[in-house]
C-alpha cells in the first residue's frame, strides 16, 4: 500500500505485444499516428479556426462545419501545465479508474474489451442534453509514447456486435479525440516538478449521429470543453502533488 502508483500502471514506453496482434491494430496505429502529428500542428494562419475560449495558457479554437444541418465542428485546444509530465497526464486520461472523477458529461462507462496495457475498448453513455436524445459512444482508446518526451491518447469510434448502435434509447455518436502531451525542462537540468512544463494539444471531432439542434450543441461545447480541460488538468496536478515525478 506504500506504493500506490507502480510503474506498470503507467502508460508503457513501448507498444504492448498483445495490441500488435489484435485485428484493430492496423487502424489503431494509423489513426493514432495521424492524430498525434496533427495535434501539434498549429492553428495560426490556418483559415477557419476561431478562438472561442481563452484563460491563462489555455486557448480553444473551433471550425464551424455542418453536414446536412448537423454540427461537426472540429475543436482544437492548446494548454500548458507546470509540474506534471506528459506521461502522467496521459495516464489519468487513459486509465478508466479515474474517469468518473474528472469527466462530468459521463453517465456510465463500460469496458468492452481490455486489449492490452495500452488499449481498451469502451462503451459510454453521456448525460442527456435537453431537448436532444441521449447519446452513447463505442470507441477504442490507445495510449502511446512518441519522440521528444511525448505521450498521447487517441480515442476513436468503432463497432461491436454486442453493442449495436441506436438499438435502445441512445443515439450513437461518432468521436475522434486526441490528447497529445509533450514535456520540456531547461537544458542541462534534471527534470523535476519544479522545472517541468507540459504542452497539451487536445483535438476533438464529434458527429452527433442524429438530429441535435445546432445552437444547443454549440452552446454545450462552448461551455463543456473549457470546463473539461481546466478540470482535467487541475485534477492531474492534484493527483501528482507530493508524488515522485514519472517520466
Ligand atoms: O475527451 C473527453 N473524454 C474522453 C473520455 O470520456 C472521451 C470522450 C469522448 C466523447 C466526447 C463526446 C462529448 C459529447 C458530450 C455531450 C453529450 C452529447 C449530447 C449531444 C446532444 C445534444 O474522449 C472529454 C470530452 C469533453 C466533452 C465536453
Amino acid at each position: 500500500a506504500e506504493h500506490t502508483r507502480d510503474e506498470v500502471e503507467l502508460p508503457p514506453p513501448a507498444v504492448d505485444n498483445r495490441l500488435t496482434v489484435h485485428t484493430l491494430w492496423p487502424e489503431i496505429d494509423r489513426i493514432s499516428t495521424e492524430q498525434i502529428q496533427a495535434a501539434f500542428e498549429g492553428v495560426g494562419g490556418q483559415i477557419g479556426w476561431q478562438l472561442f475560449a481563452e484563460e491563462g495558457d489555455m486557448r480553444m479554437y473551433r471550425r464551424e462545419v455542418e453536414v446536412d444541418g448537423m454540427v461537426m465542428d472540429p475543436l482544437k485546444a492548446m494548454h500548458k501545465v507546470r509540474g506534471v509530465s506528459a506521461r502522467e497526464m496521459c495516464h489519468y486520461f487513459f486509465n478508466p479508474r479515474y474517469r468518473y472523477e474528472w469527466e462530468t458529461t459521463l453517465e456510465n462507462m463500460n469496458i468492452v474489451e481490455a486489449i492490452s496495457s495500452d488499449a481498451i475498448v469502451f462503451h459510454q453513455t453521456f448525460k442527456r442534453i435537453w431537448p436532444a436524445s441521449q447519446r452513447d459512444a463505442l470507441f477504442w482508446s490507445h495510449v502511446r509514447s512518441a519522440p521528444q518526451h511525448t505521450y498521447a491518447v487517441t480515442n476513436h469510434s468503432t463497432t461491436n456486435e454486442r453493442y449495436p448502435a441506436n438499438s435502445g434509447a441512445c443515439i450513437r455518436l461518432i468521436v475522434t479525440v486526441c490528447l497529445a502531451c509533450r514535456s520540456e525542462w531547461p537544458p542541462g537540468q534534471q527534470p523535476s516538478r519544479d522545472n517541468i512544463t507540459t504542452s497539451i494539444a487536445y483535438c476533438s471531432t464529434v458527429n452527433p449521429g442524429g438530429w441535435a439542434p445546432a445552437g444547443v450543441l454549440r452552446a454545450v461545447y462552448k461551455r463543456e470543453y473549457p470546463k473539461f480541460l481546466k478540470r482535467f488538468t487541475s485534477y492531474v496536478l492534484e493527483q501528482c502533488r507530493d508524488k515522485p515525478l514519472l517520466l
